[in-house]
């Protein structure tokens, strides 16, 4: 076969932006592609649901690929463990409740769900800030600013572009990134007990992973939390490298998402 290098060229930059003209009106934007985000990318393509997931980095995966310590072995519990059954990861019974698997495979093929699903992948891209707008009287998140990443890295003055969507997820981690440009730049109170981000607290892991799937909710008009920005937002604990709570709020979202849009 011959190989033109232009037309290499052509076909990506073609399939790239028919894919992001497809982009720029979404029922779901997901910002972060960790445990929780890739979860809540896969429920939600699953149910026929219109979705990207934004991700800063080159890679996907967040801080799945290496459990605890850069030692990649991550734990789940019974309850989760499901999650990564359904997305053909091995699981080791360690017994009591415990489940072990490799850190890597879990990773790799819950990003294989998401995108073999449906879902729409941009990653190198950077969320920088929010698009808001007054429906009947409430502010309500309706899009997101993004910019690509090496422009971000470089700091090199460059505008960015906007797409649309019913539901912003942040699932940024504990940066909370989103909440905290949304909250600094517009005043607007969430729906948290202070109306403010609350914080996140010290190690109490079963604590935390029990607050996780509830701390999953819509905090503010268009956005929802998800995984570890649920607990850094709403003041709760910390858990390590137990995934459980991430892979369950992840759920938890794309479940109640999917239901409020009729899929
Ligand atoms: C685009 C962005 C932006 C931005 C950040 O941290 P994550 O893995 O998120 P979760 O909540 O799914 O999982 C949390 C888990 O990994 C963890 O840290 C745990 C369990 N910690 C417990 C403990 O005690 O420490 O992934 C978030 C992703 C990352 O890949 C970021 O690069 C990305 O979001 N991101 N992407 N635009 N503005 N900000």
């Amino acid at each position: 076969m011959r190989i033109e290098e232009t037309h290499v060229s052509r076909l990506i930059t073609r399939r790239y932006f028919e894919k992001f003209d497809d982009c720029l009106e979404l029922d779901v934007a997901i910002v972060g592609g960790g445990p929780s985000g890739l979860t809540a990318a896969w429920k939600l393509a699953e149910r026929g649901v219109k979705v990207a997931l934004l991700e800063r980095k080159l890679s996907i995966g967040g801080g799945m690929w290496g459990g605890g310590m850069c030692w990649n072995v991550l734990v789940v519990q019974e309850d989760s463990r499901h999650v990564l059954a359904e997305a053909g990861v091995s699981l080791t019974d360690e017994g009591e409740g415990y489940f072990t698997a490799d850190a890597v495979e879990a990773t790799t093929s819950l990003a294989a769900k998401a995108c073999q699903a449906g879902t729409r992948i941009f990653n190198c891209l950077s969320v920088e800030d929010v698009r808001v707008r007054d429906v009947e009287g409430e502010t309500r998140v309706d899009g997101l600013v993004i910019n690509s990443s090496p422009v971000e890295m470089a700091g090199l003055h460059v505008d960015p572009l906007v797409i649309g969507c019913r539901y912003v997820m942040e699932a940024t981690g504990h940066a909370l990134e989103v909440l905290h440009t949304l909250v600094r730049k517009n005043g607007v109170r969430l729906d948290t007990p202070s109306g403010g981000i609350e914080g996140e607290k010290s190690m109490w892991a079963e604590r935390a992973e029990a607050t996780t799937p509830e701390n999953t909710r819509e905090i503010f008009p268009g956005v929802w939390v998800c995984g570890m920005a649920a607990n850094a937002s709403h003041g709760a604990y910390r858990m390590g490298p137990v995934f459980g709570g991430m892979l369950l709020s992840g759920e938890k979202a794309a479940d109640a998402i999917a239901t409020a849009l009729g899929k």
